[in-house]
């Protein structure tokens, strides 16, 4: 008995174990992906086998559609839901096929950055020098200088 948490591993010693579910917390109808990876006794990890386990509704029947997921330019091709199947005992009688136009391509919209917080800088203190009168000094030179 374990409880399975998306992307939180189970670790077991023994090569089975149950995935106990909640029956007021059931997993949704779907594919559901559940993967492996084993330790041997040295310590190596494999790689990781994974299987998609479908869960369905008991009483409406549950739809597996089966195609080739490459088709070359212009050839036809079959979409097989020969493994649909009624889990509550019924029988599928009837196939309802339905073309959804072509797989777009979504680009996530690009998220701006938010804008920088700014920093707070420092107001410059401002220099101030003192206000001072220059001083001159006048006279007459007492021997005139001759010009050079
Ligand atoms: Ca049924």
């Amino acid at each position: 008995m374990a409880t399975f948490i998306i992307n939180q591993d189970v670790t077991t010693d023994t090569p089975t174990v149950e995935v106990t579910i909640d029956p007021k917390n059931p997993l949704p109808a779907g594919r559901h992906r559940f993967r492996l990876i084993v330790v041997d006794d040295s310590g190596n990890a494999s790689a990781g086998d994974e299987v998609t386990v479908i869960i369905a509704d008991i009483d409406a029947p549950t739809a597996v559609l089966n195609a080739p997921s490459i088709v070359g330019t212009g050839k036809s091709f079959n979409l097989d839901g020969s493994k649909s199947f009624d889990i509550g005992g019924g029988k599928v009688t009837k196939f309802i096929f339905t073309y959804l136009g072509p797989n777009l391509v979504i680009t996530p919209i690009p998220v701006p950055f938010p804008n920088p917080i700014p920093i707070p800088r420092p107001i410059p203190t401002p220099i101030i020098t003192p206000v001072t009168t220059p001083v001159f000094t006048t006279g007459v030179s007492p021997t005139p200088q001759p010009l050079t």
